[in-house]
Protein backbone atom coordinates (compact mmCIF):
# COMPACT_ATOMS: atom_id res chain seq x y z
CA UNK A 1 0.00 0.00 0.00
CA UNK A 2 2.82 1.98 0.41
CA UNK A 3 4.19 2.36 -2.47
CA UNK A 4 0.68 2.53 -4.61
CA UNK A 5 0.64 5.63 -2.06
CA UNK A 6 3.91 6.88 -3.48
CA UNK A 7 3.13 6.18 -7.05
CA UNK A 8 -0.13 8.33 -6.54
CA UNK A 9 1.69 10.68 -4.96
CA UNK A 10 3.85 11.11 -8.13
CA UNK A 11 1.09 10.41 -10.66
CA UNK A 12 -0.65 13.31 -8.87
CA UNK A 13 2.72 16.04 -9.04
CA UNK A 14 2.74 15.00 -12.83
CA UNK A 15 -0.29 15.71 -13.58
CA UNK A 16 -0.53 18.76 -11.46
CA UNK A 17 2.81 19.84 -13.68
CA UNK A 18 1.02 19.14 -16.78
CA UNK A 19 -2.33 20.85 -16.20
CA UNK A 20 -1.78 23.65 -14.06
CA UNK A 21 -5.12 22.95 -11.98
CA UNK A 22 -6.24 19.95 -12.11
CA UNK A 23 -6.29 18.00 -9.26
CA UNK A 24 -6.96 14.60 -8.38
CA UNK A 25 -8.37 12.70 -5.75
CA UNK A 26 -8.55 9.18 -4.81
CA UNK A 27 -11.83 8.22 -3.46
CA UNK A 28 -11.60 4.59 -1.04
CA UNK A 29 -15.12 2.36 -0.37
CA UNK A 30 -15.42 -0.40 1.61
CA UNK A 31 -18.17 -2.76 -0.19
CA UNK A 32 -17.98 -5.08 -3.62
CA UNK A 33 -17.28 -2.87 -6.69
CA UNK A 34 -20.27 -4.94 -8.29
CA UNK A 35 -22.43 -3.49 -5.43
CA UNK A 36 -24.67 -0.65 -6.42
CA UNK A 37 -22.92 1.68 -3.37
CA UNK A 38 -19.97 1.59 -5.51
CA UNK A 39 -21.11 1.87 -8.90
CA UNK A 40 -23.02 4.88 -7.77
CA UNK A 41 -19.65 5.54 -6.59
CA UNK A 42 -18.26 5.78 -10.02
CA UNK A 43 -21.40 7.52 -11.35
CA UNK A 44 -20.44 10.25 -8.89
CA UNK A 45 -16.99 10.52 -10.25
CA UNK A 46 -17.90 10.65 -13.00
CA UNK A 47 -20.21 13.73 -12.90
CA UNK A 48 -17.33 15.95 -11.09
CA UNK A 49 -15.10 14.93 -14.08
CA UNK A 50 -17.68 16.19 -16.04
CA UNK A 51 -19.12 18.78 -14.57
CA UNK A 52 -15.81 20.48 -13.39
CA UNK A 53 -14.59 20.47 -16.93
CA UNK A 54 -12.10 18.15 -15.74
CA UNK A 55 -10.79 20.30 -12.90
CA UNK A 56 -11.21 17.47 -10.26
CA UNK A 57 -10.81 14.10 -10.96
CA UNK A 58 -11.92 11.22 -8.24
CA UNK A 59 -10.56 7.91 -8.94
CA UNK A 60 -12.86 5.29 -7.16
CA UNK A 61 -10.99 2.40 -4.71
CA UNK A 62 -14.39 0.45 -4.24
CA UNK A 63 -13.70 -3.28 -2.07
CA UNK A 64 -11.74 -1.73 1.11
CA UNK A 65 -8.77 -1.91 -1.59
CA UNK A 66 -6.87 1.41 -0.85
CA UNK A 67 -8.39 1.49 3.15
CA UNK A 68 -10.40 -0.87 4.84
CA UNK A 69 -13.68 0.23 6.28
CA UNK A 70 -13.01 0.60 9.74
CA UNK A 71 -9.53 2.82 8.20
CA UNK A 72 -11.71 5.35 5.93
CA UNK A 73 -13.41 7.53 7.92
CA UNK A 74 -10.06 8.28 10.06
CA UNK A 75 -7.58 8.77 6.79
CA UNK A 76 -10.21 11.31 5.68
CA UNK A 77 -10.05 13.06 9.07
CA UNK A 78 -6.54 13.43 8.68
CA UNK A 79 -6.01 14.19 5.38
CA UNK A 80 -4.20 10.42 4.35
CA UNK A 81 -7.31 10.59 1.55
CA UNK A 82 -9.50 13.66 0.27
CA UNK A 83 -12.62 11.89 -0.08
CA UNK A 84 -14.10 8.73 0.86
CA UNK A 85 -17.66 6.40 1.71
CA UNK A 86 -18.15 4.39 4.96
CA UNK A 87 -21.40 3.26 6.57
CA UNK A 88 -22.50 6.29 8.92
CA UNK A 89 -23.65 3.83 12.14
CA UNK A 90 -20.56 1.93 11.92
CA UNK A 91 -19.34 5.60 13.80
CA UNK A 92 -22.17 5.05 16.55
CA UNK A 93 -19.62 3.57 19.11
CA UNK A 94 -17.66 7.07 18.96
CA UNK A 95 -20.23 9.19 18.54
CA UNK A 96 -23.68 7.53 18.86
CA UNK A 97 -25.95 10.83 17.42
CA UNK A 98 -24.48 8.58 13.71
CA UNK A 99 -26.78 5.46 15.33
CA UNK A 100 -29.72 7.50 14.32
CA UNK A 101 -30.61 5.14 11.20
CA UNK A 102 -30.37 2.02 13.22
CA UNK A 103 -32.90 2.86 15.89
CA UNK A 104 -35.05 -0.73 15.24
CA UNK A 105 -38.14 -0.50 13.56
CA UNK A 106 -38.69 3.61 13.85
CA UNK A 107 -37.84 3.99 10.07
CA UNK A 108 -38.66 0.84 7.80
CA UNK A 109 -39.58 1.94 4.32
CA UNK A 110 -37.21 3.94 1.89
CA UNK A 111 -40.23 6.68 2.09
CA UNK A 112 -39.80 7.10 5.92
CA UNK A 113 -35.86 6.33 6.01
CA UNK A 114 -35.80 9.40 3.73
CA UNK A 115 -38.17 11.67 5.98
CA UNK A 116 -35.82 10.21 9.35
CA UNK A 117 -32.67 11.59 7.14
CA UNK A 118 -34.03 15.28 6.64
CA UNK A 119 -34.99 15.36 10.06
CA UNK A 120 -31.55 13.71 11.41
CA UNK A 121 -29.32 15.82 8.12
CA UNK A 122 -28.40 19.16 10.05
CA UNK A 123 -27.47 17.55 13.25
CA UNK A 124 -25.54 14.76 11.69
CA UNK A 125 -23.47 17.01 9.44
CA UNK A 126 -23.03 19.14 12.22
CA UNK A 127 -21.59 16.19 14.23
CA UNK A 128 -19.50 15.55 11.66
CA UNK A 129 -18.27 19.00 10.79
CA UNK A 130 -16.72 18.92 14.62
CA UNK A 131 -14.73 16.03 12.98
CA UNK A 132 -13.27 17.69 10.53
CA UNK A 133 -15.67 16.01 7.92
CA UNK A 134 -18.14 17.88 5.05
CA UNK A 135 -20.96 15.07 4.14
CA UNK A 136 -21.98 15.20 0.59
CA UNK A 137 -24.27 12.30 -0.09
CA UNK A 138 -25.58 9.29 1.78
CA UNK A 139 -27.21 6.51 0.09
CA UNK A 140 -29.25 3.63 2.10
CA UNK A 141 -29.39 -0.24 1.92
CA UNK A 142 -32.19 -2.26 1.40
CA UNK A 143 -34.20 -3.11 4.90
CA UNK A 144 -32.14 -5.22 7.70
CA UNK A 145 -32.65 -9.01 7.86
CA UNK A 146 -31.82 -11.99 9.42
CA UNK A 147 -29.52 -14.66 7.56
CA UNK A 148 -29.21 -18.06 9.54
CA UNK A 149 -28.01 -21.92 8.68
CA UNK A 150 -31.28 -23.08 10.04
CA UNK A 151 -34.95 -22.53 10.55
CA UNK A 152 -35.35 -19.86 13.59
CA UNK A 153 -38.79 -19.42 15.50
CA UNK A 154 -37.79 -17.71 18.42
CA UNK A 155 -34.61 -16.54 20.65
CA UNK A 156 -34.88 -20.18 21.59
CA UNK A 157 -32.96 -20.67 17.96
CA UNK A 158 -30.48 -18.71 18.30
CA UNK A 159 -28.36 -19.29 21.93
CA UNK A 160 -24.83 -19.01 21.22
CA UNK A 161 -25.00 -18.51 17.68
CA UNK A 162 -21.67 -17.42 16.43
CA UNK A 163 -23.30 -13.64 14.93
CA UNK A 164 -21.57 -11.22 12.65
CA UNK A 165 -21.85 -7.82 13.52
CA UNK A 166 -21.14 -4.54 11.73
CA UNK A 167 -21.95 -1.97 14.24
CA UNK A 168 -22.82 -1.42 17.78
CA UNK A 169 -26.54 -1.71 17.53
CA UNK A 170 -26.10 -4.98 15.53
CA UNK A 171 -23.73 -6.41 18.11
CA UNK A 172 -26.21 -5.21 20.47
CA UNK A 173 -29.52 -7.20 18.78
CA UNK A 174 -27.42 -10.24 18.78
CA UNK A 175 -26.60 -10.24 22.59
CA UNK A 176 -30.41 -9.79 23.53
CA UNK A 177 -31.07 -12.62 21.09
CA UNK A 178 -28.14 -14.62 23.49
CA UNK A 179 -26.02 -14.62 20.19
CA UNK A 180 -21.91 -14.09 20.43
CA UNK A 181 -21.34 -11.04 18.14
CA UNK A 182 -18.25 -10.66 16.13
CA UNK A 183 -17.46 -7.59 14.26
CA UNK A 184 -16.23 -8.22 10.68
CA UNK A 185 -16.27 -5.72 7.09
CA UNK A 186 -18.37 -6.98 3.91
CA UNK A 187 -15.36 -7.45 2.18
CA UNK A 188 -14.14 -10.22 4.37
CA UNK A 189 -17.65 -11.98 5.61
CA UNK A 190 -17.60 -14.72 2.91
CA UNK A 191 -14.37 -15.83 4.85
CA UNK A 192 -15.95 -15.74 8.00
CA UNK A 193 -18.66 -17.64 7.19
CA UNK A 194 -16.84 -20.30 5.94
CA UNK A 195 -14.03 -20.65 8.91
CA UNK A 196 -17.08 -21.08 10.57
CA UNK A 197 -15.79 -17.46 12.36
CA UNK A 198 -19.55 -16.32 11.73
CA UNK A 199 -22.80 -18.63 11.38
CA UNK A 200 -25.56 -15.46 11.01
CA UNK A 201 -25.59 -12.05 10.39
CA UNK A 202 -28.14 -9.03 9.60
CA UNK A 203 -28.00 -7.19 6.71
CA UNK A 204 -29.92 -6.58 3.20
CA UNK A 205 -29.92 -8.73 0.40
CA UNK A 206 -27.92 -6.71 -1.02
CA UNK A 207 -24.78 -7.99 1.00
CA UNK A 208 -26.20 -11.47 1.06
CA UNK A 209 -26.08 -11.72 -2.57
CA UNK A 210 -22.50 -9.93 -3.27
CA UNK A 211 -20.91 -12.40 -0.67
CA UNK A 212 -22.86 -15.25 -2.41
CA UNK A 213 -23.87 -16.63 1.18
CA UNK A 214 -26.09 -19.21 -0.19
CA UNK A 215 -22.85 -21.17 0.24
CA UNK A 216 -22.95 -21.67 3.89
CA UNK A 217 -26.58 -20.55 4.76
CA UNK A 218 -29.94 -21.15 3.90
CA UNK A 219 -32.90 -18.77 5.81
CA UNK A 220 -33.11 -15.09 5.38
CA UNK A 221 -35.97 -13.35 7.57
CA UNK A 222 -37.06 -9.93 5.90
CA UNK A 223 -37.84 -8.40 9.41
CA UNK A 224 -36.42 -4.86 7.83
CA UNK A 225 -35.07 -3.77 10.58
CA UNK A 226 -34.29 -0.48 9.38
CA UNK A 227 -32.08 0.85 6.20
CA UNK A 228 -28.58 2.08 7.39
CA UNK A 229 -27.19 4.54 5.33
CA UNK A 230 -23.56 5.22 3.71
CA UNK A 231 -22.19 8.73 3.11
CA UNK A 232 -19.59 10.22 0.70
CA UNK A 233 -17.58 12.78 2.90
CA UNK A 234 -14.82 14.87 1.98
CA UNK A 235 -11.92 16.45 4.54
CA UNK A 236 -12.79 20.09 5.22
CA UNK A 237 -9.30 21.55 4.41
CA UNK A 238 -9.69 19.72 0.95
CA UNK A 239 -12.89 21.24 0.38
CA UNK A 240 -12.19 24.84 1.16
CA UNK A 241 -8.97 23.74 -1.27
CA UNK A 242 -11.40 23.93 -3.83
CA UNK A 243 -12.75 26.82 -6.18
CA UNK A 244 -16.16 27.96 -5.12
CA UNK A 245 -17.18 26.78 -8.85
CA UNK A 246 -15.61 23.76 -8.42
CA UNK A 247 -17.30 23.22 -5.45
CA UNK A 248 -20.55 23.86 -6.52
CA UNK A 249 -20.43 21.29 -9.33
CA UNK A 250 -18.56 18.84 -6.90
CA UNK A 251 -22.30 19.17 -5.35
CA UNK A 252 -24.39 19.16 -7.52
CA UNK A 253 -22.48 15.93 -8.79
CA UNK A 254 -23.92 14.23 -5.31
CA UNK A 255 -26.99 15.73 -4.83
CA UNK A 256 -28.17 13.95 -8.26
CA UNK A 257 -26.15 10.71 -7.46
CA UNK A 258 -27.59 10.88 -3.59
CA UNK A 259 -31.25 10.94 -5.48
CA UNK A 260 -30.17 8.31 -8.24
CA UNK A 261 -28.83 6.04 -5.58
CA UNK A 262 -31.28 5.97 -3.52
CA UNK A 263 -33.45 5.07 -6.29
CA UNK A 264 -31.42 2.20 -7.61
CA UNK A 265 -31.33 0.84 -3.56
CA UNK A 266 -35.58 0.70 -3.52
CA UNK A 267 -35.42 -0.44 -7.29
CA UNK A 268 -33.22 -3.69 -6.16
CA UNK A 269 -34.69 -4.62 -2.69
CA UNK A 270 -36.41 -7.43 -4.38
CA UNK A 271 -34.58 -8.58 -6.75
CA UNK A 272 -31.88 -9.62 -4.41
CA UNK A 273 -34.52 -11.51 -2.65
CA UNK A 274 -35.39 -13.19 -6.13
CA UNK A 275 -31.37 -14.06 -6.39
CA UNK A 276 -31.41 -15.23 -2.31
CA UNK A 277 -34.05 -17.39 -3.60
CA UNK A 278 -32.99 -18.69 -7.35
CA UNK A 279 -29.76 -19.58 -5.33
CA UNK A 280 -31.87 -21.93 -3.00
CA UNK A 281 -32.25 -20.05 0.37
CA UNK A 282 -35.73 -19.82 2.08
CA UNK A 283 -37.05 -16.47 2.25
CA UNK A 284 -39.74 -15.16 4.40
CA UNK A 285 -41.05 -13.38 7.00
CA UNK A 286 -40.28 -13.16 10.90
CA UNK A 287 -42.97 -16.00 12.58
CA UNK A 288 -44.86 -14.11 14.95
CA UNK A 289 -43.19 -15.01 18.16
CA UNK A 290 -39.47 -14.24 16.82
CA UNK A 291 -40.67 -10.95 15.83
CA UNK A 292 -42.43 -10.02 18.64
CA UNK A 293 -39.12 -10.63 20.43
CA UNK A 294 -37.43 -8.67 17.97
CA UNK A 295 -39.99 -5.56 18.06
CA UNK A 296 -39.36 -5.90 22.32
CA UNK A 297 -35.69 -5.73 21.51
CA UNK A 298 -36.28 -2.78 19.02
CA UNK A 299 -38.31 -0.89 21.90
CA UNK A 300 -35.05 -1.15 24.35
CA UNK A 301 -32.68 -0.18 22.10
CA UNK A 302 -34.54 3.01 20.96
CA UNK A 303 -34.35 3.85 24.49
CA UNK A 304 -31.09 3.10 25.24
CA UNK A 305 -30.21 5.38 22.27
CA UNK A 306 -32.08 8.41 23.38
CA UNK A 307 -30.62 7.89 26.76
CA UNK A 308 -27.31 8.54 25.36
CA UNK A 309 -28.03 11.04 22.99
CA UNK A 310 -30.46 13.21 25.04
CA UNK A 311 -32.27 15.56 23.48
CA UNK A 312 -30.16 15.80 20.07
CA UNK A 313 -31.86 12.24 19.35
CA UNK A 314 -35.29 13.46 20.43
CA UNK A 315 -35.57 15.98 18.32
CA UNK A 316 -34.69 13.94 15.61
CA UNK A 317 -37.46 11.37 16.35
CA UNK A 318 -39.79 14.46 16.87
CA UNK A 319 -38.62 15.77 13.63
CA UNK A 320 -39.64 12.83 11.97
CA UNK A 321 -42.84 11.92 13.38
CA UNK A 322 -44.10 15.75 12.97
CA UNK A 323 -43.48 15.13 9.06
N1 LIG B 1 -24.84 -4.20 4.09
C1 LIG B 1 -23.72 -3.72 4.87
C2 LIG B 1 -24.31 -2.74 5.82
C3 LIG B 1 -25.76 -2.85 5.71
C4 LIG B 1 -26.00 -3.75 4.55
O1 LIG B 1 -27.09 -4.01 4.07
C5 LIG B 1 -23.03 -4.81 5.60
O2 LIG B 1 -23.62 -5.87 5.85
O3 LIG B 1 -21.89 -4.59 5.98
Amino acid sequence: MQLTKLLGATAATLALGAAAQAENWDMPMAYAASNFHSEMGQVFADKVGEYTGGALEITVHPGGALFKGGEIKRAIQTGQAPIGERLMSSHANETPLLGWDNVPFLATSFADNEKLWQAAKEPVNTALAEQNLVTLYTCPWPGQGFYFKKEVNSSADTQNVKFRSYNTATATFAEELGMIPVQVEAAELSQALATGVAEAFISSGSTGYDRKVWEQLSHYYKVNAWLPRNYVMVNKQAWDGLDDDTRAAVQKAADETGAACLAKAEELSNWYFEQLEANGMTVTDAGPEFLAELQAIGAKMQEDWLAVTGSEGQAIIDAYTAR
